[in-house]
This record gives C-alpha cells, sequence and structure tokens, in this order.
C-alpha cells in the first residue's frame, strides 16, 4: 500500500473519529460543519482532489474509502438537521429540555389481575369501615383450625388435604385466611371490622380449576346486633362496586363448620343475564362465595360473649372474582407470569 493511500485512510479514521465526538446542538453549529466538510472548499473536496495524486492501481480504492466518508458525513448531517428541526430552538439558540412533551411510547410493567383485584376490594371495603389486616402464611393448627371449628377428624386437616411442615407437622401453611381473623379476636376487643386478603395452600393437582395455592379475602364483622340483613346488605354492595353494575343476587343455605347459619352466594351470570349460557352452566347464576353468621362457638374460643355480642363473616376466592370480571378460565394463568398474558393488564 502506498503512503498516499495510508495517510488519506488516516485521515479518514481520524475525521469519523472527530464528528463521532462531536454534539452539535444549534442550526449555527450545524452550518459550520456543512461549510467544513461539504462546502465548496471544503475537507470532502480536498479528499476527493487528492485522488489524482495516487499511484493508479489504487485509485479505485481510494475513491471507494472517500466516496464510503462522504455517505457517512452527508448521513450524519441529515440526521442532525432532522434531530434539530424536531426540537423548538431557543432565542439563544440552544435546544431547551421540554419537560412537558410526550415521551416515546416504552414498554411499561403492569399489575397482575390479582394485585388489581385484591386493591378493588380493600378500598371498596375501606370505604365502608372495614380495616385490612395481614398475617402469616405459616400458621398453627389451632388458629388455621381448632379455633375455627374443625373437629379432629375434618376431612381438611388430613395430610392428604393439608401443608404440613415437614421438619415440625404442628406447623401449616394457612389454608383460608380465617387464621389472621383468629389472630384479630384474640388481640381486640369488639367492634371488630376487618378483611383479610391473602395466599392460601391447599394440597391439590395443579390443573385449569384447581391449584396448590390461591388467594383469598375474608371478611369478620363483630358488634352487639350484628344480623344476616348487615351480611346481605354489606354483600350486596360489594357486588355493585366490585362489577360497577346493578347486579341480582341470591343467597342459598350450605354449611361452614365456622358459620351457623351459613349461606352461599351467587350472583346473576354477567355474561347471559341470566338467560343461561356455558359460563353459568345454563343456569343463570353463578358462585362467588360463602358466607354466616360467625357460630357462637368460634366467639366464645375468643372469650367474647355470644349472649352479647353477634357477628357476620363471609370468604372468596380472588382468581374467582377475576374469573368473572376478566374471563379468565385457566387457574394456571396467575403463576405461569407468561408475558402474553400479563400485558393485557396494563394500565393505558
Ligand atoms: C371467623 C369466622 C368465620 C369465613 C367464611 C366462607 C364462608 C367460605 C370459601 C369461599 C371460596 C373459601 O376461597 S374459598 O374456597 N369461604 O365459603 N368463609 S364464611 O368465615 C369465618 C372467618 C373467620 C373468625
Amino acid at each position: 500500500m502506498s503512503n498516499t493511500l495510508n495517510s488519506l485512510t488516516a485521515t479518514i479514521e481520524q475525521y469519523q473519529k472527530n464528528i463521532d465526538q462531536m454534539t452539535i446542538q444549534t442550526q449555527e453549529d450545524l452550518e459550520k460543519f456543512r461549510i467544513n466538510f461539504l462546502g465548496s472548499k471544503g475537507i470532502l473536496k480536498d479528499l476527493m482532489s487528492a485522488i489524482k495524486d495516487v499511484p493508479v492501481e489504487e485509485k479505485k480504492q481510494c475513491g471507494h474509502i472517500c466516496n464510503e466518508f462522504k455517505k457517512f458525513v452527508e448521513i450524519y448531517f441529515e440526521e442532525t438537521k432532522k434531530r434539530l428541526n424536531i426540537a423548538v430552538i431557543s432565542p439563544k439558540g440552544h435546544i431547551p429540555i421540554d419537560a412537558t412533551l410526550p415521551v416515546y411510547d416504552q414498554n411499561r410493567g403492569s399489575h397482575h389481575p390479582l394485585s388489581i383485584v385484591r386493591r378493588d376490594i380493600e378500598h371498596l371495603f375501606s370505604k365502608i369501615g372495614f380495616i385490612v389486616v395481614d398475617g402469616p402464611e405459616i400458621e398453627d393448627d389451632w388458629h388455621n383450625f381448632g379455633s375455627m371449628n374443625l373437629p379432629e377428624s375434618h376431612p381438611a386437616r388430613d395430610m392428604q388435604d393439608t401443608f404440613y411442615l415437614s421438619h415440625n407437622p404442628t406447623y401449616l401453611l394457612r389454608t383460608h385466611t380465617s387464621s389472621v381473623q383468629a389472630r384479630v379476636m384474640e388481640s381486640t376487643k369488639p367492634p371488630i371490622r376487618v378483611i383479610c386478603p391473602g395466599r392460601v395452600f391447599r394440597n391439590e393437582t395443579i390443573s385449569a380449576r384447581s391449584h396448590c395455592f390461591f388467594h383469598q379475602v375474608e371478611g369478620l364483622y363483630i358488634d352487639t346486633a350484628v344480623s344476616f340483613a348487615d351480611l346481605k346488605q354489606t354483600l350486596y354492595y360489594f357486588v355493585t362496586e366490585i362489577f360497577q353494575q346493578n347486579v341480582q343476587i341470591r343467597f342459598r343455605p350450605s354449611y361452614f363448620p365456622f358459620t351457623e347459619p351459613s349461606a352461599e352466594m351467587d350472583i346473576q351470570c354477567l355474561l347471559c343475564a341470566g338467560r343461561g349460557c356455558t359460563i353459568c352452566k345454563h343456569t343463570g347464576w353463578v358462585e362467588i362465595l360463602g358466607s354466616g353468621m360467625v357460630h357462637p362457638q368460634v366467639l366464645e374460643n375468643f372469650k367474647i360473649d355470644s349472649n352479647v355480642y353477634s357477628g357476620f363473616a363471609f370468604g372468596m376466592g380472588i382468581e374467582r372474582i377475576c374469573q368473572l370480571k376478566y374471563r379468565i378460565n385457566d387457574l394456571r394463568l396467575y403463576s405461569q407470569n407468561d408475558i402474553r398474558f400479563l400485558k393485557q393488564f396494563t394500565v393505558k
């Protein structure tokens, strides 16, 4: 390679480095750049005319290198011009930063649907005086089962249904958030008005309809003269608020060891307005929660006089409410962290 070609290549490389480090901020500087590189007496003109001194056999290569550099300079010039034209130039000729300009649409995070629904439930019960209480996921037998009136023989206590800690089976993973309410009753005198959201665990095979963990919200209201009418009105308020429409409700008698009387609450199917569809299995109704008046024995377990106080309680699966609100029909979706599922809940 001749000396001329060598020095031409080195010169161009140096120019390229200089351009890379430039931070042109004004039209004036850009014009200076144009005159310096692209002007009739500019750097590119000089480079092109230097080709005539290069030996014949290297002229072609030299021409190619100069042309590539010319393209590079022209692109840099056009891009910078575009950038300066987009921004508003201040009277002093600088580009001010306008913090009110909208940002480019970046990838935004989203809230998990279970978090959205849990937060909505917390908010709407807070508005009517319920306090949100949290508690441990690892519990003892008394707070999870014994105090809730579940007899020793109850199938829920079986190793097959509950996760006991292997190194110390006196502890277990709570199977419902009633254990949190048990702790509230232990430490607080009535009136008590709490909701307890949280994760619960059951030893079940994972499928579309069952999972080894899910999320509940349970509610408890204890005071003098709390009645089933209070329970009905509170839950009616809950469904109209959470589904943001007038919802028909009905109660069916049921049985739970911790409430007496007990009832399950259905809402009229929101998808078919009660006419019957696959979601409501053509009944027009869908079950959404369980409820009842706190069993007197449960009150007495916490030294609350059942002759003076009464209370209502209810429990629901957050996944179930999500299913009805967002039509999510596979429980596994909640914990698979599939971005295609999660991004549907991006806050717009
Ligand atoms: C205390 C006394 C009573 C909470 C209640 C239910 C009925 C109920 C299920 C709904 C679907 C659990 O998530 S689920 O599988 N829950 O049906 N839960 S009454 O009763 C209590 C709670 C605390 C001290």
